[in-house]
């Protein structure tokens, strides 16, 4: 990659492609009254444009569904008819032998629109006084409860309520590579073949066959090196269809590569939610109760398969995270809106709610006299409470919560830090210090999803292999997305077969050979470790069979280590694993009785529960009363992913996702207008951070192995854009706190912070 050799879907040639451009509707909601395609169609070059009413007889939309009682599926056309529900809903699309010819033909498309009642907010979308989208009545495409104890007498007789309502900003995953696929048929053995930058190649190819009633078997989705994903591509998205469709009708490949103004259009938004949250507590600290109602802006349709509950829904399953809350009461609207749909990103539901629970307790801390640690050490479930069953459901069987707490306290030296707030606050500095501490639901296969109600089965396969040479091959259905699986899959087969990681070869990139799901929700690892680990020790049976026929030993004396095969003890006693494979390959006299001498074995994993991982995040950051700028200045995590196979990876995987922790909180927003109007449509307004905005981060480990996955591995992806939000913006606050301000409206601009300021001095007529 660093060499710039590595092919990403823009870069693969194609013979006799064709290229697509997509017209996307100007408006949030309006009726599309009529089309004319007649000068695009005769523009010199262009060689199909289609409008939703070709599509719709080949393709009615995208379907998702939950498992839940209430919800209201959506169908998202694969291009608009009749009526157009976002700015950038896909509304034609042109084909032409040139990506210029196709943009120019764009422009020749005549749309005539009747706007409609726009409905740009979540107040709106509850005040139903206009349907975003006719086919969900009153704009809810969910209203229900993960727990509903009851709760009025904790609050009744609570010391302090700590309680707020926190407005979590829409942001995009904005992977560096937007989306994009290539498609193409052969009508002569009817085989689709999609190269897709997707994170679910699988699951691409079910749905493919499902919505284009076209035959699986005959599909194949190849994945290239991917750009980044962080959710987004973990997704079918309509254009993934469309380009299937106009391959099939042509006999050419066709291909779309989006621009960056169509990502932030159009490519799933996320975490948009209004958390209305209060925190019981008593007179020694300890939490009694939450409440939370929740609200989530998810745009026109369902994604697919995540569907709007991907975040107010989802969060409320793990809202009460490592904390002994017995009683929790929430209840979680999904609302429909005339905005791009909602998906997933790095952390799903999670980020927003944990950071209205972080900054509740710091702001409980300080009303008890607490420090932000001794508030959380005497609420987080420790080793005496295991297994802890969450107010939810959620059955926490071990977990360092209060270890990780310990070492965050040491890392940021913490009676320093209150001396060094204290001394910027008498020069006009505010510090502030936050905390976020965290189990996170990773490796999530089905009992994972089916606690979250997403209907999915996941069990993933991998085959491997020992070839004649003694080397290893894995094929693997998992993609990486820069999360390094080549390099982590090819460690776990190496330690499997006591072979050097250069004689493992790992193999991924098409469906052809192997099922799974997708590298989405930190499945990667668990998911890579269990598959490869079983398949491992099937083929290693063998191996200990031969060996044991031909050393004429006991099959449980024989073992695998530095490249050989040997007795137990006695490394020089045996051959090399290369000279066992030959005679499995070519030496039939050598094999015992009955002995199938395929060195290969295919096994499927999915863990018996849910895996569960852990850990913390805390923030310094400071903010200049002159430009109301917040910097981040340091960062500390603590990661318990169980037993970690690179911690190199894994500590790059904390450094990525810190560093769009910090572009979420205090940069990064999707602004619309009262008119549906996405205003932030290139890297000028959408404001990603760069190096210059993250700091040094300090990272400790602690490996708590897990038993439900070979290795002990447990995932960790998702883990900062988890926790660090919650830190970063609890440390905001606390800094705010010393002028006594507070900010629950995200994110942390400088505009807020001036706001946020100005209100704490006309509450307390002080100059700030
Ligand atoms: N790892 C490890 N030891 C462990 C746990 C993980 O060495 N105990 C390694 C894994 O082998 C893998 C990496 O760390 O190489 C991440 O593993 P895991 O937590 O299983 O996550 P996935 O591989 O399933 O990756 C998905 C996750 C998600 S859901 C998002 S979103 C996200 C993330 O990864 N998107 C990313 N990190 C990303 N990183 C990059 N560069 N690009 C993205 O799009
Ligand atoms: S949002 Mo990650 O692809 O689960």
């Amino acid at each position: 990659m660093l060499s710039g050799r590595a092919a990403y879907i823009a870069d693969l040639p194609f013979q006799d492609v064709l290229y697509v451009a997509i017209l996307r509707s100007p408006y949030a909601h309006a009726k599309i009254t009529g089309i004319d395609v007649t000068a695009a169609a005769g523009h010199a070059g262009v060689v199909k444009v289609w409008t939703g009413a070709d599509v719709l007889p080949k393709c009615a939309g995208l379907m998702a569904r939950m498992d839940l009682p209430g919800f209201v599926p959506t169908i998202q056309p694969i291009l608009a008819h009749d009526i157009v529900r976002f700015v950038g809903e896909a509304v034609a699309v042109v084909v032409a032998n040139s990506q210029a010819v196709a943009e120019d033909a764009l422009e020749l498309i005549d749309v005539d629109y009747d706007e409609l009642p726009v409905v740009a907010s979540i107040e709106s979308a509850m005040a139903a006084e206009a349907l975003a989208n006719e086919a969900v009545p009153a704009n809810l495409v969910y209203q229900g409860h993960r727990c509903q104890d009851d709760v009025d007498g904790d609050f009744a007789s609570a010391a302090y309520v700590a309680s707020g309502r926190f407005i979590n900003n829409r942001v995009s995953a904005s992977p560096l590579e937007p989306r994009g696929c290539v498609a193409r048929y052969e009508w002569t053995n009817g085989q689709l073949t999609v190269w897709s930058a997707t994170q679910m190649p699988s699951f691409l190819k079910t749905m493919l066959a499902i919505h284009l009633a076209f035959p699986e078997q005959r599909i194949e989705v190849i994945t290239p090196q991917v750009g980044g994903g962080f959710g987004q591509k973990a997704h079918v998205h309509p254009e993934e269809a469309l380009v299937c469709l106009l391959a099939i009708e042509l006999g050419r490949p066709v291909r779309w590569i989006e621009d960056r103004r169509e990502n932030l259009l159009s490519a799933t938004h996320a975490k948009h939610q209004i958390n209305d949250m209060a925190i019981a507590v008593d007179g020694n600290g300890r939490f009694l109760a939450m409440r939370n109602r929740s609200s989530t802006d998810g745009g026109a349709y369902n994604c697919l398969p995540w569907t709007h509950l991907v975040e107010s829904h989802v969060g409320a399953s793990t809202l009460t995270g490592p904390y002994r809350i017995a009683h929790f009461n929430d209840e979680s609207l999904s609302l429909v809106t005339n905005k791009c749909p909602i998906g997933a990103y790095r952390g799903v539901g999670w980020s927003a709610g944990h950071i209205a629970r972080e900054i509740l307790i710091d702001r409980a801390a300080r009303r008890l006299g607490l420090s932000p640690f001794e508030i959380r050490r005497r609420n987080l479930v420790d080793q005496n409470d295991y297994p802890f069953t969450t107010p939810t459901g959620l059955v926490i069987r071990e977990g360092t919560f209060v270890q990780t707490l310990d070492r965050l306290e040491q890392m940021v030296s913490y009676p320093s830090f209150r001396e060094r707030q204290a001394s910027a606050l008498a020069s006009g500095k505010l510090l502030g210090l936050g905390l976020c501490i965290f189990n996170e639901v990773s490796g999530v296969g089905t009992r994972a999803l089916s606690f979250l109600h997403i209907p999915v089965t996941t069990h993933d396969t991998a085959t491997v292999r020992v070839e004649p040479t003694g080397k290893i091959t894995v094929t693997t259905p998992l993609v990486a997305a820069g999360q390094g699986h080549l390099t982590t899959f090819a460690q776990v087969a190496a330690d499997a077969f006591g072979v050097p990681l250069d004689d493992v070869t790992i193999l991924a990139g098409t469906t052809r050979n192997t099922h799974g799901f997708g590298t989405v929700a930190s499945r990667g690892a668990v998911f890579g470790a269990g598959t490869i680990g079983r398949a491992a020790e099937a083929v290693k049976v063998k191996i200990r069979r031969l060996a044991a026929h031909l050393l004429q030993t006991g099959v449980d004396q024989v073992t695998l280590s530095e490249g050989r095969v040997h007795l137990i003890g006695h490394p020089d006693k045996g051959m090399p694993l290369a000279d066992l494979a030959g005679a499995a390959y070519f030496a039939d006299a050598t094999h015992p009785p009955d002995f199938d001498p395929a060195l290969e074995a295919t096994a499927a994993f999915d863990p018996a529960d849910v895996v569960l991982a852990n850990g913390g995040h805390a923030a310094i950051v400071e903010i200049d009363i002159e430009t109301c700028m917040v910097r981040v200045e340091e960062m500390f995590a603590v990661e318990d992913c169980g037993r970690m196979i690179n911690p190199m990876i894994v500590e790059g995987q904390i450094r990525g996702g810190v560093a769009q922790a910090i572009g979420m909180t205090l940069l990064e927003e999707l602004v619309h207008d009262g008119e549906g109007q996405l205003v932030t449509t290139t890297l000028m307004d959408y404001l990603l951070p760069t190096s210059i905005d993250v700091p040094d981060i300090k990272i400790a480990h602690l490996e708590t192995p897990s038993d439900l996955v070979p290795g002990g591995v447990k995932g960790m992806g998702e883990s900062a854009m988890i926790s660090a939000p919650a830190a970063i913006l609890g440390a905001v606050n606390d800094a705010l706190a010393l002028v006594d301000a507070s900010l629950e409206d995200f994110p942390a601009s400088p505009q807020r912070i001036f706001d946020a300021l100005e209100r704490a001095a006309a509450k307390n007529a002080i100059p700030v």
